[in-house]
């Protein structure tokens, strides 16, 4: 596990750290508290956050709290509250602060390895969790909460004058490929649809039964044309296993670019006009 552990002395932090490095994990030592919350919120791999009550600049309780708000959305993060002063109090204070648990200063070896045992189970458990309820299970890619979720995110997180664009799949007379093929065979074209478009780098994700959405932070739509005629290519030339021989399909394309101070929903709205416009125009096109 990556370990971040707060506590205001160096000789104890040097101590916990020789407990926790032999047993493999990677352990990140602050004695300033506003330092290992700047760490924890740049580093979404630490598992687990081990601090002393006694810190500072931000007191002990403060920093599970700020900690717990970093980690509430999808990050399993297991916090640790540690106290020379063991009492039912800070106890108390610290676990309605945010701590999973509490341990007694110094902690012994069994101890300290006991409970990182149980904080591993627990985030494995809850990281198995958020991606089954992350991820469509026919194709692996985001489903359409996620792919909501992180695009709104990703406009959050954008820089000024930065663009981003969103391109909207959707597989030409799909009803026809069910109908024709089966819809085992059906699923075969989702899934090698997906599989090209995972291959794009941006936030692909789906959205309906055959609607895909592939979000391309820092790309214009110009780029964003470019890179869907390549996919429109690249899907005109899959060849689906069917019953009878390979199977072929086409992809219809909207693309939208976002314009600041919109939502998602509206980028969305605005890519599902163009994609109505490319079925009309005839299909197996991209418009923008
Ligand atoms: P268009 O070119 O206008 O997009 O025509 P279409 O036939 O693709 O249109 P429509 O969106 O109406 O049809 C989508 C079909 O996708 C209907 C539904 O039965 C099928 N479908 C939805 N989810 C799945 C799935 O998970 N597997 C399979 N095999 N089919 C699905
Ligand atoms: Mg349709
Ligand atoms: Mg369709
Ligand atoms: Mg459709």
């Amino acid at each position: 596990m990556h370990i971040v552990i707060v506590d205001p002395s160096r000789v104890a932090l040097k101590v916990i750290s020789g407990l926790l490095t032999p047993n493999g994990h990677f352990v990140h030592a602050f004695t300033d508290s506003r330092e290992a919350l700047v760490f924890l919120a740049d580093n979404e791999f630490v598992d687990a956050l081990i601090t002393s009550l006694e810190v500072q600049p931000i007191a002990g309780l403060e920093l599970c709290w700020q900690a717990r708000l970093l980690a509430e959305t999808r990050r399993p993060l297991y916090i640790i509250a540690m106290s020379s002063l063991h009492n039912t109090r800070n106890l108390g204070e610290a676990l309605d602060s945010g701590a999973d648990d509490f341990i007694s200063k110094p902690p012994s070896a069994e101890e300290l390895h006991a409970r990182l045992r149980a904080a591993q189970r627990l985030t494995g458990l809850q990281r198995e969790l958020i991606r089954l309820a992350e991820t469509d299970p026919l194709t692996g890619l985001l489903n359409r909460r996620a792919f909501t979720t992180r695009s709104r995110e990703a406009t959050e997180r954008l820089g000024p004058h930065s663009p981003l664009s969103l391109v909207l799949v959707d597989i030409d007379h799909f009803k026809a490929v069910n109908d024709t093929h089966g819809h085992d065979v059906g699923d075969l074209a989702i899934q090698a649809v997906a599989a090209e478009l995972a291959k794009v780098g941006g936030i692909a994700g789906r959205l309906g039964g055959e609607e895909f959405g592939v979000l391309l932070p820092g790309q214009s739509a110009i780029h964003a044309t470019e890179v869907a005629n390549a996919l429109r290519l690249r899907c005109q030339a899959l060849l689906i296993k069917g019953h009878r021989g390979p199977v072929r399909l086409t992809c219809s394309f909207g693309i939208s670019e976002w314009s600041d101070g919109e939502t998602v929903e509206g980028l969305l709205k605005r890519a599902d006009i163009a994609l109505y416009d490319a079925k009309a125009a005839g299909r197996n096109s991209v418009v923008t």
